[in-house]
């Protein structure tokens, strides 16, 4: 068994869970931030027998669409008085990022 721990853009969110859904998947839904970008961002915990992970993965891409974003690297109220303030930069976001760990044991009370 797997744990995938999948971090998805908020606009991709509806989407995939209702896919898993659809799918027969278990899964938990936690309201994260991106350490980066301080977005809100999904963060989806998905125990799913190894089997699965194949199909899992392609609903994953196939549910979330990576996208650019222009953002200001240092936020313009941290700044000091005189300071250069870099102009936004893009960074690619969305998509999904996935981790994926062996279960050691799973248990139901
Ligand atoms: P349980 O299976 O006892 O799950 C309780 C909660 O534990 C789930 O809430 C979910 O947040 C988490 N959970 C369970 N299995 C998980 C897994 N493999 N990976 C990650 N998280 C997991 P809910 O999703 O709201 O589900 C409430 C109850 O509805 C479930 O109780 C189960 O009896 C039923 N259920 C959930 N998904 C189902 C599905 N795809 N098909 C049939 N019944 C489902
Ligand atoms: P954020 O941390 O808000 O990052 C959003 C996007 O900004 C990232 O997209 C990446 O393109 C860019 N970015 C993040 N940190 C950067 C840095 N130190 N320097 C330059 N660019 C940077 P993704 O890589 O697709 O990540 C989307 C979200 O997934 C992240 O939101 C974060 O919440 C999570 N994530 C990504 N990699 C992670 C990791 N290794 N561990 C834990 N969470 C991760």
């Amino acid at each position: 068994m797997k744990l995938v721990v999948c971090i998805v853009h908020n606009r991709d969110r509806n989407k995939l869970t209702e896919e898993l859904v659809r799918e027969g998947y278990k899964f938990t839904v936690i309201g994260s931030t991106g350490g980066f970008l301080r977005e809100g961002n999904t963060t989806l915990l998905i125990g799913v027998e190894d089997e699965q992970v194949a199909a899992l993965k392609s609903i994953v891409q196939k549910s979330c669409k990576a996208r650019e974003q222009m953002v200001n690297v240092m936020p313009f109220e941290a700044a000091p008085p005189g300071a250069f303030i870099p102009s936004p930069v893009k960074v690619p976001v969305g998509g999904a990022v996935m981790f994926l760990m062996n279960v050691d044991e799973f248990v139901r009370y």
